[in-house]
C-alpha cells in the first residue's frame, strides 16, 4: 500500500513550569546546598554552585515554559525531581494513559475506531519499565488486535516509528498503525544541573499512519521516509538494568541526561540541514519549496539554522513554526506537536517535512503532501 498520515493527536499535561518558577527553585535549591557545604567551599575542598537565570535560558534556548506531570515535587528546592507514585500491576500505568489519551485523539479525528487498527508502535526515549511493553499496555487499553511495540530511538523515536509503520503499509502487513510518544522526560532530567535543568518537558503525541486507499479523504501522503545514525557520546544516559553492579550510583548525574550542548549543536545542524536537501534532491524537489517545516524542537537557535540552510533564507515563525516556548524540549514528540498544532491552514498540494534528531545521534526525515 501507499502510506498516509491519517490524523495526529496530543496529550498536553495541565501543569506547566515558566522559567521563573523554575529559576526561583532551582536558585532556592543552590542556596541552600552552598550553605550547608559553607565550610568546604570555603576550604576549597568543594566547588560552589551557581544561579541559573531567566534571561539565559530564553536567550540560549526559545524555552519559555514547560508542561510537566508532576510540577509541586519538581520547583520543591529539597526535592528537584518528579514523583509520581507506582500503580499497582493491575492499573493502567502513568505512561500508558498519556498515550492513550494522545492515541484516543488521533483516532477521533480520523473518525476511526480502534478496531480498525492492526498495530501499536509506543516510540519514545525512555520507557516507564522494560516490560511488558508499554505498546501492549497501550494497545489492550484501546481494545486493539494484533500486535505492538516498544522502540527507542531517543529523540528521533517518532519519525522512526512513522517509517517502521509506513514500511508495514508498503509491505502489505498492516492498514493502520499507531505511533505513539508518550515523553515523560521529567523523569530523566536533571533538575539539579544548571547547564540543562530548563530544557525538557513532558506530552504525549500520536500519529496514525495508514494505507492511501483505506484513510480518510482528507490526510498527509507520505512521499519520503528517510532515517540516519551516527554513534555520539555527547548526548548520554547510563541508566539501565547493570547499575546493579554500583548500587551507590543510583540517582548519579551520569545516570540521568547529561549532554555536551555546544557540541551537539554545532555538529547536528549541518548534518540534519545536508540530510534535508540530500532526501530533497532524491524526491527532486527544491526544498525551497517546501511550505512548512515542522523541525525537531530543541533549540530555537538550531532551527533557525537549519531552516535558513533548507529553505535558503531566514524562515518566518509560519514557515518554522516553534513550540519551544510553551513546550520545551519534549524529545521525539516535539516535531510532531509542532505538526498538530500548525497544519489545520495548508491546502491540497501544499508540501511539508516532518524532521527530528537527537541523541545517537539519530535524525529523521518525513516528507509529507497534503490531499484534501
Ligand atoms: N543560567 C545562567 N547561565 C548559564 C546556565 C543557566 N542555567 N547554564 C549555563 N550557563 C552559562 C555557562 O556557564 C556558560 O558560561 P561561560 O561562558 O562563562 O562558560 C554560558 O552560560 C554558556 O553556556 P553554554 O555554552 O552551555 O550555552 P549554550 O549557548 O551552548 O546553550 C544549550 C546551552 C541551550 C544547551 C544549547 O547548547 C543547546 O540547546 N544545544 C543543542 C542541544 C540539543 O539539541 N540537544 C539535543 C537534546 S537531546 C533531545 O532532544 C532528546 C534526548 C533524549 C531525551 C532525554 C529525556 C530527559
Amino acid at each position: 500500500g501507499r502510506p498516509v498520515i491519517s490524523a495526529s493527536g496530543l496529550f498536553t499535561p495541565e501543569e506547566s513550569i515558566s522559567n521563573e518558577e523554575l529559576v526561583e527553585s532551582f536558585n532556592a535549591y543552590v542556596d541552600r546546598y552552598n550553605a550547608a557545604n559553607a565550610e568546604a567551599i570555603e576550604a576549597g575542598e568543594v566547588e560552589a554552585l551557581q544561579h541559573s537565570s531567566v534571561g539565559f535560558i530564553e536567550k540560549a534556548s526559545g524555552i519559555k515554559a514547560r508542561h510537566v506531570m508532576s510540577k509541586a515535587p519538581i520547583v520543591d528546592p529539597a526535592i528537584m525531581a518528579p514523583r509520581l507514585e507506582e500503580r499497582a500491576n493491575d492499573e493502567l500505568s502513568i505512561m500508558a494513559e498519556i498515550g492513550v489519551a494522545a492515541a484516543r485523539d488521533a483516532l477521533e479525528r480520523a473518525g476511526r475506531d480502534p478496531a480498525d487498527v492492526d498495530a501499536v508502535l509506543c516510540a519514545a526515549s525512555n520507557m516507564q519499565r522494560p516490560y511488558p511493553a508499554m505498546a501492549i499496555e497501550i494497545q489492550q487499553a484501546l481494545g486493539i488486535e494484533g500486535f505492538a511495540f516498544d522502540m527507542n530511538v531517543a529523540c528521533s523515536s517518532a519519525t522512526f516509528g512513522i517509517q517502521t509503520a509506513a514500511d508495514y503499509i508498503r509491505a502489505g502487513n498492516a492498514k493502520s498503525v499507531l505511533v505513539v510518544s508518550p515523553e515523560i522526560t521529567s523523569g530523566h532530567l536533571n533538575w539539579c544541573d544548571r547547564d540543562s535543568h530548563f530544557i525538557f518537558g513532558d506530552v504525549a503525541t500520536a500519529v496514525l499512519v495508514e494505507d492511501a486507499a483505506f484513510a480518510p479523504e482528507s490526510h498527509w501522503e507520505i512521499l519520503s521516509t528517510k532515517l540516519k545514525t551516527v554513534f555520539s557520546n555527547n548526548i548520554r544516559n547510563n541508566f539501565g538494568f547493570l547499575n546493579r553492579a554500583h548500587p551507590e550510583s543510583e540517582g548519579s548525574a551520569d545516570k540521568l541526561f547529561v549532554q555536551e550542548g555546544r557540541k551537539v549543536f554545532k555538529e547536528v545542524v549541518p548534518m540534519v540541514a545536508q540530510m534535508i536537501i540530500d532526501e530533497a534532491g532524491r524526491l527532486q524537489m527544491d526544498p525551497a519549496t517546501l511550505r512548512r517545516l515542522w523541525l525537531h524542537q530543541a533549540n530555537a537557535g538550531m532551527n533557525r539554522l537549519i531552516s535558513q540552510k533548507v529553505l535558503g533564507h531566514e524562515a518566518s515563525d509560519d514557515e518554522s513554526p516553534t513550540v519551544l516556548d510553551t513546550y520545551g524540549n519534549t524529545s521525539s514528540a516535539g516535531s510532531i506537536i509542532a505538526f498538530h498544532l500548525h497544519s489545520d491552514d495548508l491546502v491540497d498540494g501544499d508540501t511539508g517535512l516532518i524532521c527530528s534528531f537527537g541523541a545517537g545521534y539519530s535524525a529523521g526525515t518525513v516528507f509529507v503532501r497534503k490531499v484534501g
